[in-house]
């Protein structure tokens, strides 16, 4: 069974064996959770992030934690919101399934996820909560032994209310975790 989390802070303190990064295609970092991701981990991750040649938008490859709590960090691209009318709503949903199958591949147990493309890429936040819980929730029903624990790790109050709306509209019979 896979427990599900709502918890409120920084992702970079989160001692999982992913945080998921979001991140731009160059994967050369930025700021909002890429830039406290990369400040947190130090130089090395920029140094192993520069040898992956960048991802495209709806995809994520995974590095090292080097020196973040989690032991990796899945960097997963998610759209610049256009309106709703470019694909958004996909490639949003495409970000969190590959950032969940490369933990599945990994064998990784848990794993973090921010609110990805809610901040400087503008996706409604209510939308992108109820893709986000979507993807995971039909992730974990079609692999229920892959993962322990999913976190989803909000910044400010309105993403946890985004959240808390999406989950019991949209997995009320989920497994759930109260946050530490
Ligand atoms: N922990 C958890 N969530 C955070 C943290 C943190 N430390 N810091 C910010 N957030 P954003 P995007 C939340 O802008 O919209 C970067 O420059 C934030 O409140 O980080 O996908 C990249 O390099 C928001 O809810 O990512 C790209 O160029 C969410 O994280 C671009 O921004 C995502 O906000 C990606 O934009």
């Amino acid at each position: 069974m896979t427990k599900v989390q709502l918890c409120k802070g920084d992702i970079t303190k989160l001692d999982v064996d992913a945080i998921v990064n979001a991140a731009n295609e160059s994967l050369l970092g930025g700021g909002g959770v890429d830039g406290a991701i990369h400040r947190a981990a130090g130089p090395e991750l920029l140094e192993e992030c520069r040898t992956l040649g960048g991802c495209p938008t709806g995809e994520a490859r995974i590095t090292k934690g080097h020196r973040l709590p989690a032991k990796h960090v899945i960097h997963a691209v998610g759209p610049v919101w256009r309106g709703g009318t470019a694909n958004e709503d996909a490639l949003l949903a495409s970000a969190y399934r590959h950032s969940l199958n490369l933990a599945r591949e990994h064998g990784l147990r848990s794993i973090a996820f921010p609110a990805i493309s809610t901040g400087a890429y503008g996706f409604p936040k209510d939308r992108a909560a109820r893709i986000a819980v979507t993807t995971v929730r039909d992730f974990v029903r079609e692999y229920p032994d892959a993962l322990d624990l999913v976190i989803f790790c909000c910044f400010d109050e309105s993403c946890i209310k985004a959240h808390e709306e999406a989950l019991s509209e949209i997995w009320p019979d989920r497994d759930q975790q109260t946050a530490a």
